[in-house]
């Protein structure tokens, strides 16, 4: 049997915890190759949490109990992590809110998937089947709604439906390997830094619907200003494809200024302007391609084949150039060229970013 841990950050559950417990061991019935066990972090409740876990201990063998100063959902997790590393050595590790907003029939479900291939489960509120209580007030869907959005753009990772649900299954070599990482976030943005850790580790990802229900007893600890905050910052600091755009900016601006240069500086007869161009061009195609391979994609950065990889960098520069050209002529047909500038922005959005950013990820920084 393997062994399935699920950790339960708590602060102020006295009112679900003892139900929870109850319902997670039930699930064992379920269950024949997993045996689950629980790990409590309770984080200085005021309330009757870490009473009611230490009575509940003489019944079940497999509750285990940590008490922590409150600092922040990530950073429970992270402890529970670390005493389950040195402590019980699981195959698996849920992290479920200790709320019942969580169900924990899904884990037989979320196990399944585990023993099909995945590496990480995610319990989804955002795919088919799945949902968000019907009685949460408009703003609340819409900063879940939008801040998954945000997040799936930001990372222009649209495979993943809700990077922000708590309810989740992963294998602990990922965890293993996140610490260094993860251990820096110590709020609610954590739950992204750990996907994102998971994505960038290419372990398997699968989604299952979840019907996640509102708390009935005690207060929601989340402060959603400061959550949205952070999770910018996230994505401006780890997105790669954040980057890729600022990069693109960039090369954009080195482009334009040679040219300034060359011909509004130095004054070359405007037969050379061809020869200016192309000498900008490519100064932005290096500029383009170190930053991208030292910043953007540093996690997968090109080392020993670096003169390889430049060279499938210019010929896919070259392909972009290409579609520009004639993409611009088509547009200019269609709607009349008094409309160049405006299609040309819509040309880089639509099709040149996408194109880039695809070509780059499978041909020039592929894993
Ligand atoms: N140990 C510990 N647990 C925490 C901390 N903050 C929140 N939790 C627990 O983390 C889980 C999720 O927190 P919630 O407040 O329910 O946040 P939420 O589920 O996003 O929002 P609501 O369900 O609307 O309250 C719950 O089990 C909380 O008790 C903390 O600082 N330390
Ligand atoms: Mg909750």
């Amino acid at each position: 049997m393997k062994k399935a841990l699920i950790i339960l950050p708590t602060y102020n559950e006295a009112g679900n915890i003892k139900t929870l417990i109850e319902k997670i061991f039930h699930q064992q019935e379920k269950l024949d190759k997993w045996s689950l066990e629980i790990l409590v972090n309770d984080s200085q409740s005021t309330d009757e949490t870490a009473k009611i876990v230490k009575q509940l201990q003489k019944k079940y063998q497999k509750l285990y109990l940590i008490e922590t100063k409150k600092q922040g959902l990530g950073k429970a997790y992270y402890e529970g992590f670390l005493f389950a590393k040195e402590n019980i050595k699981p195959y698996v590790v849920f992290e479920m809110d200790a709320d019942l907003s969580h169900n924990p029939k899904n884990i037989s479900q979320m196990l399944k998937e585990i023993e099909n291939g995945a590496d990480l489960v995610i319990g989804s509120r955002y795919i088919k089947g799945g949902s968000i209580p019907k009685n949460w007030g408009l703003h609340r869907k819409i900063l879940s709604f939008f801040g998954n959005l945000i997040i799936r753009i930001g990372f222009m990772n649209l495979k993943i439906h809700d990077w922000t649900s708590g309810y989740r299954t992963i294998k602990f070599w990922i965890l293993n390997n996140s610490l260094e990482h993860i251990k820096n976030y110590s709020g609610y943005v954590f739950q992204i830094a750990l996907l994102d850790f998971a994505i960038k580790s290419k372990a398997n990802i699968k989604e299952i619907p979840i019907n996640f229900v509102d708390r009935k007893y005690g207060q929601s600890k989340i402060f959603f200003l400061q959550y949205i905050f952070s999770i910018f910052l996230y994505i401006l600091k780890f997105s790669s494809f954040v980057k890729f755009v600022i990069v693109g900016v960039i090369g954009f601006i080195v482009d334009f200024g040679l040219m300034y240069l060359f011909i509004n500086k130095i004054k070359i007869p405007s037969s050379k302007t061809w020869f200016a161009q192309a000498i900008a061009a490519e100064t932005a195609i290096i500029n383009n391609f170190l930053l991208n391979n030292f910043w953007s994609f540093q996690y997968k950065k090109l080392k020993n084949n670096l003169f390889f990889g430049f060279l499938k960098f210019n010929f896919i520069s070259l392909g972009s150039i290409l579609i520009q050209t004639f993409g611009l002529q088509i547009a200019v047909n269609i709607f009349g060229q008094q409309y160049w500038a405006i299609s040309k922005i819509f040309i880089i959005i639509l099709i040149i970013i996408p194109y880039s950013y695809i070509f780059y990820n499978h041909f020039v920084w592929k894993k």
